[in-house]
């Protein structure tokens, strides 16, 4: 079976409590490669079109209040199974709960609560195929900026 590509996102509280390192020894000792990194300051109608499915929800707003609070660090990550095998990583998307089923995941070890879980995986081959191309294939100028 071949390799397989997922998109990761280490959210605004991973860069600001700097879990970069620890969560990056976590992703290259599962036997990924990080085939594509970039840090960038997402905007508004970036993370509103990224998480377009969760528009009509409650917690949009405030989520995206989140993701636009400071730099965010996006990956491409490959390795065989790549997609189920980084969700499992990750955990739970409540963090608090994930604390208690899954100790060990990274959303336990970063993450807070149900918005601010540190870290975003696809959820599909669907998912990752949109999910590469919003950040590396699109031009999202204007959109997307670069952090520097
Ligand atoms: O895929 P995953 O990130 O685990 O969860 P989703 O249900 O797709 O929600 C996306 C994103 O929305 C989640 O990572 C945080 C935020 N969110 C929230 O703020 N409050 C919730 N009750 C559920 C999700
Ligand atoms: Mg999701």
């Amino acid at each position: 079976t071949g390799k397989e590509r997922t998109l990761a996102i280490i959210k605004p509280d991973g860069l600001l409590d700097n879990y970069t390192d620890k969560i990056k020894n976590v992703i290259v000792e599962a036997g990924f490669i990080i085939f594509k990194e970039i840090t960038l300051e997402l905007d508004k109608d970036g993370v509103s079109s990224f998480y377009a499915e969760h528009s009509s929800k409650s917690f949009f707003h405030s989520l995206i209040k989140y993701m636009t609070s400071g730099p965010v660090l996006v990956m491409i990550l490959e390795k065989e199974n790549a997609i189920a095998d980084w969700r499992a990583l990750i955990g739970p998307t409540d963090a608090r709960k994930a604390k208690i089923t899954h100790p060990h995941s990274i959303r336990a070890i970063c993450g807070v609560d149900s918005e601010r879980n540190c870290v975003h995986g696809s959820d599909s081959p669907q998912s990752a195929q949109r999910e590469i191309s919003f950040f590396f294939l699109e031009k999202s100028a204007g959109k997307i900026l670069p952090y520097d």
